[in-house]
């Protein structure tokens, strides 16, 4: 029996690089456009604004939205110095809740583990690292979902 896809959504600041994964994903090419609201990519993934993080206000609306999801992606750019993710930031979704790191490609490996911690202190019970431009680490990351 074919194992179901898992639905994920995609929550992270602005930037982080959640449109691009999708992209990457979708063997589309890698097209940079600033994401405005709360987009179904290819009926299994939940792409989100990055204000839906950023602004305290947009929260709720957040967690209103990850209901639809089986999964749920904290998305943490490696190059970033700080992370937006409060800690045990997991325990608002009731869902199984696993971290991206993105953009490996231009990181250095320090970035990569302050960038591992802060999804390990947000909840993610699994960190993958990725690069959407090279592709690095993504299809552990598909194959977990279901999606290979
Ligand atoms: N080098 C590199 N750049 C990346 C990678 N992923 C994303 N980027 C770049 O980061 C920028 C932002 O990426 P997006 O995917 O649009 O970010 P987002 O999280 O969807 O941002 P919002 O829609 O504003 O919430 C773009 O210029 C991307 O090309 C990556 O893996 N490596
Ligand atoms: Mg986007």
């Amino acid at each position: 029996m074919e194992e179901k896809r898992k639905r994920i959504i995609l929550i992270g600041r602005s930037t982080a690089g959640k449109t691009t994964l999708c992209q990457r994903i979708n063997q589309e090419d890698l097209v940079y456009h600033k994401t405005q609201t709360v987009q179904v990519v290819n009926h299994d993934m939940i792409d989100t604004p990055g204000e839906y993080l950023e602004r305290r206000s947009f929260r709720g609306a957040l967690m209103v939205t990850a209901v639809e999801a089986d999964v749920v992606v904290l998305v943490q750019d490696a190059t970033e110095g700080d992370s937006m993710f409060p800690p045990a930031y997991h325990s608002q979704f009731a869902k199984p809740t696993v971290g991206v790191v993105t953009k490996s490609d231009i990181a250095t490996p320090e970035q990569i583990s302050r960038a591992r911690k802060y999804l390990k202190i947000a909840g993610a019970r699994e960190i993958f690292v990725t690069s959407s431009v090279t592709g690095s680490g993504v299809d552990e990351f598909l194959q977990f979902l279901g999606y290979r």
